[in-house]
């Protein structure tokens, strides 16, 4: 292979296969390097690398090599399939030394351990230009409803659009990668895709759910869904024992919400997977969800730690730009999306294409605006727990602060943290409506997981429908306020904050 070549190859490839590189690719590129005098020149695997680099971390799912640093012109660090660092110096020798010793990935939490290939997969799945026949790279906004038949029920793919349309078929394929999953169905809103699952279960089976859930969903399980004759227990996840002792022989449904919204407890799918294992050995499961809506999947994937399904408000990070409500649900489980399939046709809560169009176009930044909703979030976290204005901040509760009492399991569950976080302000319901009304960068609104920051109360706002006592039970109080933080300069938001404390304090 001559040098031009080689350099086509190693570039086509990695579009090709999805912005992978396979352990084959890894072993040429070794041999090149051994061979390089012979085959090329130094600067095509440097310009290699650096296209590497433009895309790092992108793997697929097996043999995938290559999250890869070029610390200088000199030294180029390539993270193998094993997650071993070697170096290779630019005079061709591996590591420092000939015999390629590997070192451990010293990697740290958060953010550089990431799940491999997310940002690439953001970018490109569902998006396979060749699909449409004309090649657009953005897939068009498909908004048709009917499709032509060629004879009476014989069609290419397509028949009606509640039942699938191209565009919505383009968001469902990236969300499913995204989540480690093998199908995904999009839904017109967040509770529309809880509703979907609802649909799963019959009059006389129980859902078994965490007690701290957004407002809405709980609304819709006791105020809803009970009247179907469905049993629902809402139970503090972190007390595994009590949680268990709530499961009955008629469990259909176990759901988790983590973090949950707005107390942000951390619920450990492993452990409630296992649990539920060991409980139905033998028998038929219940359907394990988690509610992936306040991590979104860059941070978290519950489908690798056995949960059934997965389920994301759109509305929320994924779209991430506070312009479409949408829901989406993904799973493994071949059967579960068959079922999920048919009730999306048989109950209808199909989102626009318009909507889809939109929300893939989100999903392609969800990496690098995660990122800044972390590193935002953390900094403010900080800062109200140790900053100039702590004193008027009882509790900071954020999953990344190592006052978080579940701050070991967050690091072992999640790859990182998003721009959730809650604190209880000193006073009660009228500091708490003063300080939000004199926010200014700071939006007071419901939601979250947008660009924007919003900052919230939710006793009288997002949990406004929970009864009082459970309100009171979880720690809903009138004074825990909720931030939801956006990518905006975090010097500028945490001088917002700072100002509406002066505001209510200097008052005092
Ligand atoms: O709003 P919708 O797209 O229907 O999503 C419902 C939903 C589901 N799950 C979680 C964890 C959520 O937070 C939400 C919606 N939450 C808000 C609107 C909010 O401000 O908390």
């Amino acid at each position: 292979m001559d040098p031009v070549d080689l350099n086509k190859y190693l570039l086509t490839r990695s579009y090709l296969i999805g912005n992978s590189f396979t352990y084959a690719d890894l072993t040429l590129f070794n041999l090149i390097h051994e061979k390089r005098s012979q085959y090329t020149k130094f600067t095509h695997v440097v310009r290699w690398l650096n296209h590497i680099k433009a895309i790092r971390n992108c793997t697929n799912d097996s043999l995938s090599s290559d999250a890869l640093e070029r610390s200088t012109q000199e030294e180029i660090t390539v993270y193998n399939p094993l997650c071993k660092k070697v170096r290779i110096m630019s005079n061709g020798v591996t590591n420092g030394t000939s015999n390629g010793h590997h070192e451990e990935d010293t990697r740290s939490f958060p953010h550089s351990s990431h799940f491999p290939g997310f940002g690439t997969h953001a970018a490109h799945h569902g998006s396979d230009p060749d699909k449409w026949g004309f090649s657009p790279i953005v897939p068009p906004i498909s908004l048709s409803t009917t499709f032509k038949q060629s004879a009476p029920g014989v069609y290419p793919k397509y028949d009606y659009s509640r039942a699938g349309n191209p565009t919505r078929t383009a968001f469902e394929e990236c969300i499913a990668r995204l989540e480690g999953g093998t199908q995904a169905m999009a839904t017109c809103s967040g509770l529309a895709a809880t509703c979907l699952i609802v649909n799963l279960l019959k009059a006389g089976d129980h859902i078994l759910c965490c007690d701290d859930v957004y407002g809405g969903t709980n609304r819709y399980f006791n105020k809803v869904v009970a009247r179907f004759g469905i049993d629902i227990d809402m139970v503090d996840p972190i007390n595994l024992e009590l949680f268990e002792s709530k499961v009955r022989p008629n469990t259909a449904l176990v759901w988790l919400e983590t973090p949950t919204n707005p107390m942000l407890k951390i619920c450990d799918i492993k452990a409630t997977v296992e649990m539920v294992e060991r409980k139905f050995a033998g028998k038929e499961k219940p359907i394990i969800v988690v509610d992936n809506t306040f991590s979104s999947p860059y941070f978290q994937r519950p489908l690798d730690f056995g949960a059934s399904l997965v389920l994301n408000s759109v509305t929320k990070y994924i779209n991430g730009h506070t312009d479409v409500c949408m829901g989406v649900i993904a799973t493994k489980d071949e059967d579960l999306a068959k079922r999920l399939r048919f009730l999306q046709l048989a109950v209808g809560p199909a989102p626009s294409p318009m909507d889809c169009y939109l929300a893939l176009r989100g999903a392609r930044t969800l990496h690098l605006r995660m990122r800044q909703h972390e590193s935002n979030s953390l900094a403010i976290a900080k800062w109200l727990e140790t900053g100039e204005k702590s004193q008027y901040v009882l509790k900071v509760i954020h999953p990344g602060l190592p006052s978080h009492p579940q701050h070991e399991l967050a690091k072992r569950q999640m790859k990182g943290f998003s721009g959730m976080l809650s604190f209880v302000i000193q006073g009660g319901k009228d500091e708490a409506t003063l300080f939000l009304q004199s926010l200014k960068v700071f939006a007071l609104a419901e939601s979250l997981g947008g660009y924007e920051s919003l900052a919230e109360l939710p006793s009288v706002m997002t949990h406004a429908s929970v009864p009082p006592e459970q309100r009171a039970a979880i720690g809903i109080s009138d004074s825990l306020v909720r931030l939801s933080v956006g990518i905006e300069e975090p010097e500028d938001l945490i001088a917002d904050l700072a100002q509406a404390f002066d505001v209510v304090y200097s008052k005092k």
